[in-house]
């Protein structure tokens, strides 16, 4: 797989040296790039921002620069650049289906396990990160006559740009890529009974500062503890996000 993040603070992205899909890119699961939007800006002051129309509070991203830096960044992805001579260096116009574009925003649609794989299935992720009150919509309107874009949410509430959120994205993804060390225990994941929390774990030792491991998890007896956790998960469930159970009386 390839990723592209553009942004105007690719530093933020430094983490994805380090991190799991560190790992992977050692691997050569993964092949990641990042790149400073402003390289894409013409004027002295390497402006990426303005005013918005119709009025309102703060600054929304020009469209100009990003129009720029996807036309070359969604063209480079898909299968592999060998065998481009290099005058087509970054272009093409058959493998542009590989690309999908992502922009994190609060507006976006809401990041899930089952988009997760999904992405992780795609040749070719492109993130535009924004920032301030975002990104003028017709660059996401033009570029979705090319490829897929996805404006996907982490949940609601604000950040400050959509680095963090792409980091989140990419860790999401990225742990889910075939080959991937630790894949066994995330397919194991899928086996879990859906759409519930998981139950609370312990460890060693059996008793630390006065708050023991519940005993059935020592008994031994495997159903037991496996209708313990079923409970576990359906009462954290009820109390944390209702909205996960189906509506109706409390069954158990
Ligand atoms: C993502 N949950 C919150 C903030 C505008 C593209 O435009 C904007 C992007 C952001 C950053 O993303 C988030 C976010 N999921 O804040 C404002």
């Amino acid at each position: 797989m390839r990723i592209d993040v553009v942004s105007i603070f690719p530093d933020y992205l430094a983490p994805l040296d380090l991190s799991l899909p560190g790992r992977a890119r050692a691997s050569g699961l993964l092949d990641l790039h990042v790149h400073d939007l402003r390289d894409w800006t013409r004027d002295r002051h390497r402006t990426v921002d303005d005013t918005p129309y119709g009025g309102g509070a703060g600054m929304v991203m020009k469209p100009e620069p990003w129009g720029e830096a996807l036309d070359e960044v969604v063209s480079t992805g898909s299968t592999s650049d060998e065998g481009r001579s290099t005058s087509d260096e970054g272009r093409s116009t058959s493998d542009e289906g590989g690309s999908t574009l992502i922009v994190p925003t609060p507006s976006g649609v809401p990041l899930t396990q089952a988009l997760a794989r999904d992405l992780s299935t795609r040749e070719h992720l492109v993130f535009a990160c924004g920032r301030y009150e975002g990104i003028d919509q017709r660059v996401m309107d033009h570029f979705a006559d090319r490829v897929e874009v996805l404006e996907v949410s982490l949940g609601d509430f604000v950040l400050n740009g959509g680095e963090v959120a792409a980091l989140a994205i990419i860790e999401a993804v990225v742990r889910l890529l075939p080959g991937f060390m630790g894949n066994a225990a995330s397919l194991d994941e899928e086996s879990h009974e859906d759409g519930l929390l998981e139950y609370p774990v312990y460890t060693k030792p059996a008793s630390w500062r006065g708050l023991d491991v519940p005993e059935i998890l020592l008994s031994g007896d495997h159903g037991r503890i496996a209708a313990w956790r079923h409970d576990q998960r359906v009462r954290r469930t009820r109390e944390r996000r209702p909205d996960l159970l189906p509506p109706g009386p409390i069954s158990d």
